[in-house]
């Protein structure tokens, strides 16, 4: 009945309005509120970017804006203060606001009338929010990299739109497989184009250390060597690091970034034997099982280690957090993995930075305001709850990018569930773990392992098209989230899809159009 009363509500909206209408645009994620008006306004070559402030941020988005409009449009749009001359018509104009009517930082309204484009927001955030909606409003061939010879009209309308969560990201493991710096920030425009703003780089495991520590630089010269398969690793130096940092940052995305511990952490033990309770190294480890490996919780070079290690990647991450793995520590006595977690806590906090990590680090005595990734266990996040800790939802039935879609997909693994694009969107993060509601909750992040993933095209295959759902699970109001509707939206992504050049899997659950 809940379905039949969807579709007639559905279709007698549609009779109502017309295809041009900007609420029958395919959105993801879908705003808060969308108005339609008649008209379209249409940008041309003669179309300018006017800013009213004289403001760093603001000219940055705009560039962005210019040099995100170039390729497929030809035109070379210049940013310009807004003054009486020059806001006649045919601009889109871009304001920072004081109006309370922004929610928050990341709010944004965006109205399009047949002379300009209006884009308010609080922030320059806001506005690079904002922008990514535009950019969904013009015809799919602006995501082209060669000239389009197109109207690019946009449908008249206004938008008013605000994130559920604050916290919106996607994990990339890039220890398992290397990535270079130029993928890394192909999956950061993955995020951005969606309005994720979370970027969370596992950056350490048993296969590969992946991030330069000037005063240990053997956990990259021999622990960032291999990977798995046993092909040629990798690693970020400090200023690779920084790049990515910036590309994030120009994008409006945090990088966490994570050094999983005590476990998970054999590439570190092959570099340096001193690390080992034995002072003996294992050899590099380029296989896929996991929970063998731990640091020597005894010893206190092992501290003296995680404060360098901490101490050089806060200082080059401005972002507040800093994750601690903490999960699958098997190779660690409980007694021992408290202690350790409970002086690491401590090191962390030294360094100005909060603490994430995996479910599992509940059992030690966190202290409130630690965020707790749930992945696996409803127990440890209610414990974590008890605690006072905030959780972010990256349930491994639902969230992780890594399951396979079903039991034909050619890459990805299935431990946690098959996870096809209806079981990725489909589930609400405030009602999924019984006593965890929305107010314990940070917000989603859907991680992306890579043990069976190896290059770029092969991320596009996980990512696409489960990614857009986890942004909509994120961003949109729970109200209006609905399966069937979503993947009718979806299914209209596919020409931009393909412009875009992505690999991305055809799911049959899908209305490809
Ligand atoms: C479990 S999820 C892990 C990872 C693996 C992943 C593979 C989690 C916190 N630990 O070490 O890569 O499964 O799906």
């Amino acid at each position: 009945f809940g379905l039949a009363l969807f579709l007639t509500l559905a279709f007698s909206s549609r009779s109502n309005s017309s295809e041009n209408d900007m609420s029958q645009t395919s959105l993801i994620p879908i705003p808060v509120q969308i108005e339609d008006s008649e008209g379209s306004f249409e940008l041309t070559s003669r179309t300018a970017i006017l800013i009213s402030e004289n403001e760093a941020e603001i000219e940055s988005v705009a560039n962005y804006l210019s040099e995100f409009l170039k390729p497929a449009t030809g035109f070379d749009l210049p940013v310009k203060q807004n003054s009486e001359e020059n806001s006649r018509s045919g601009n889109i104009i871009l304001a920072l606001s004081k109006d309370s009517e922004f929610q928050n930082e990341e709010a944004y309204i965006l109205e399009v009338l047949d002379e300009n484009v209006h884009l308010e927001a609080s922030s320059s955030e806001g506005l690079f929010r904002g922008i990514q909606t535009l950019r969904q409003l013009l015809p799919a061939e602006i995501e082209s990299n060669t000239v389009q010879d197109i109207k690019w009209n946009i449908t008249s309308g206004k938008i008013k739109d605000h994130p559920q969560y604050s916290y919106r990201g996607a994990m990339l493991d890039v220890s398992r497989h290397f990535f270079s710096v130029e993928e890394v920030k192909q999956y950061i425009e993955f995020l951005a184009a969606y309005k994720m703003n979370k970027l969370h780089l596992h950056l350490s495991d048993d296969q590969g250390w992946r991030i330069e520590i000037k005063k240990w630089p053997k956990l990259t010269s021999i622990g960032g060597s291999k990977e798995v398969g046993d092909t040629e690793g990798g690693f970020y130096t400090q200023e690779d690091y920084k790049e990515i940092v910036k590309y994030a940052q120009k994008h409006y995305i945090i990088v966490v970034p994570e050094i999983d511990m005590p476990g998970h952490t054999n590439a570190a033990l092959a570099s340096y034997p001193e690390l080992n309770c034995d002072d003996k190294s294992p050899e590099l480890y380029t296989g896929i099982e996991v929970g063998f490996s731990s640091l020597c919780v005894d010893k206190e070079l092992t501290y003296e280690f995680i404060d360098d290690v901490i101490g050089e990647i806060a200082a080059i991450t401005p972002g507040p957090y800093f994750h601690i793995g903490g999960d699958e520590s098997h190779a660690t006595s409980k007694e021992d993995y408290n202690y350790f977690i409970n002086r690491v806590q401590k090191i962390v906090k030294k360094y100005g930075k909060k603490i994430i990590g995996w479910d599992e680090i509940q059992t030690a005595a966190i202290e409130e305001g630690v965020i707790a990734q749930f992945w696996a266990s409803e127990e440890n996040a209610v414990a974590a709850k008890k605690k006072k800790a905030k959780i972010l939802m990256s349930p491994s039935k639902r969230a992780y990018m890594d399951m396979q879609y079903d039991s034909l997909s050619p890459l990805g693994l299935h431990w946690a569930a098959y996870i096809e694009v209806d079981d990725a969107y489909d589930w609400n993060p405030s009602n999924l773990v019984p006593e965890i509601t929305k107010d314990d909750i940070v917000g989603i992040e859907a991680p992306l392992w890579t043990e069976t993933i190896e290059d770029i095209e092969d991320v596009e295959y996980m990512v696409f098209p489960r990614l857009p759902g986890y942004a909509e699970i994120g961003w949109s109001p729970d109200s209006l989230r609905n399966w069937e509707e979503y993947k009718i939206r979806l299914g209209k992504q596919y020409k931009r899809f393909k412009i875009m050049d992505l690999n991305f899997y055809e799911s049959p659950k899908v209305p490809w159009e």
